[in-house]
């Protein structure tokens, strides 16, 4: 499997929260910062959670050890490539630089490449609504230094943050730039209604679209929309948990999995944050499965289509191409 929708600071397990909860005052060790399987909630309880853990991360012993902690985890459930995201944070108290904060995460991904664990990391490095544009050109030109000095480790941009805060089309100026720069751009769109903003995002035809809860009509979205993402076949990113627990989806019946794969439109099954949501990619998997009846068989297309929606170069691409016939012909044996 690849994951390629994962928030860093979301992806937190119960253990490594427990390791963080020990080590410093903030929160303490009863404090809940994860949701109960089959748990409801709002965005804003997402959200509070999230300042909540942002809390206990906030220096760059922290951050690595977040770091090296989900990349294990990821490579446990048998994701063979990961794109994390995440937002650079300064913590003044502690002297965690947006720099040294970006370089934590970097470190991490290099150790773990030490420890032969079968799987390959990017990193985006995401744009939080609430900071504001200043704040999201200084994120563009830092994910380009460290695009140059990373050996390609950082790989893209990210539009995320409670979408009710702010205006999106704001940030059309740095999605731009990043382009401009050869940045890839996965954006949180119409994760709630929001026509016009989406309609003017999507002229600058972003790599992928992350949620995209409330793109077609039933959900407060317009033709215009899914048009517009149907004629650029921008790939969606989807969260099952993630949309149930937010409330943002009734159910998962009625998730936007169905509207979009029914369309044969690119799909990509992730996780949006392990930890806040207890689950795995895994998990993901089997629901979708359940949910919309899906085979072992259509559970490896849609894998291996994700492939193409990478942001990593296209020799990464081949490799895992490769790798993933190489386990169709031994999964799926053709008899005669
Ligand atoms: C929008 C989300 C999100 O960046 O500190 N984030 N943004 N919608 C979601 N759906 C529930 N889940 C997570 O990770 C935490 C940050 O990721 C974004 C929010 O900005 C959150 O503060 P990092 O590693």
């Amino acid at each position: 499997m690849q994951e390629l929708h994962a928030h860093l600071n979301g992806s937190i397990s119960e253990e490594t929260m427990r390791k963080l909860l020990s080590r410093r005052n903030g929160p303490t060790a009863d404090t809940k910062m994860m949701f109960d399987k089959g748990q409801t909630a709002t965005l804003e309880d997402c959200f509070n959670m999230f300042k909540l853990i942002h809390q206990v991360t906030v220096d760059t012993e922290s951050v690595y050890m977040v770091a090296c902690d989900v990349i294990r985890e990821f490579a446990a459930d048998n994701v063979k490539y990961l794109e994390l995201r995440s937002t650079p944070r300064e913590v003044v108290a502690t002297g965690m630089t947006k720099e040294k904060y970006i370089e934590a995460i970097l470190q991490a991904m290099k150790d773990c490449e030490k420890e032969n664990l079968d799987i390959i990391v990017k990193l985006i490095l995401a744009i939080d609504r609430r900071n504001g544009v200043k704040v999201a050109m200084e994120t563009v030109n830092l994910a380009a230094k460290y695009r140059e000095s990373s050996a390609g480790r950082v790989v893209g941009i990210d539009l995320s943050g409670d979408p009710k805060v702010g205006d999106g089309c704001d940030f059309i100026p740095a999605f731009q730039a990043a382009k401009a720069k050869g940045l890839k751009l996965a954006l949180h769109l119409a994760e709630v209604p929001a026509v016009e903003e989406t309609k003017e995002i999507l002229q600058i035809v972003p790599d992928r679209i992350g949620h995209g809860t409330c793109l077609h009509t039933e959900a407060g979205g317009s033709q215009d929309l899914v048009d517009l993402v149907t004629h650029h076949q921008i790939p969606i990113e989807l969260c099952l948990t993630s949309n149930v627990i937010g409330q943002t989806v009734p159910h998962f019946d009625n998730h936007q999995f169905k509207f979009w794969y029914a369309k044969n439109h690119p799909c990509v099954i992730c996780t949006d944050d392990k930890g806040v949501f207890n689950t795995t990619l895994s998990n993901e998997y089997s629901i979708a499965s359940r949910t919309f009846s899906l085979d072992e068989r259509t559970l490896y297309q849609l894998s291996l289509q994700s492939i193409q929606y990478i942001f990593a170069d296209d020799s990464v691409k081949a490799d895992l191409k490769s790798r993933w016939k190489t386990w169709e012909a031994e999964r799926f044996p053709i008899t005669t």
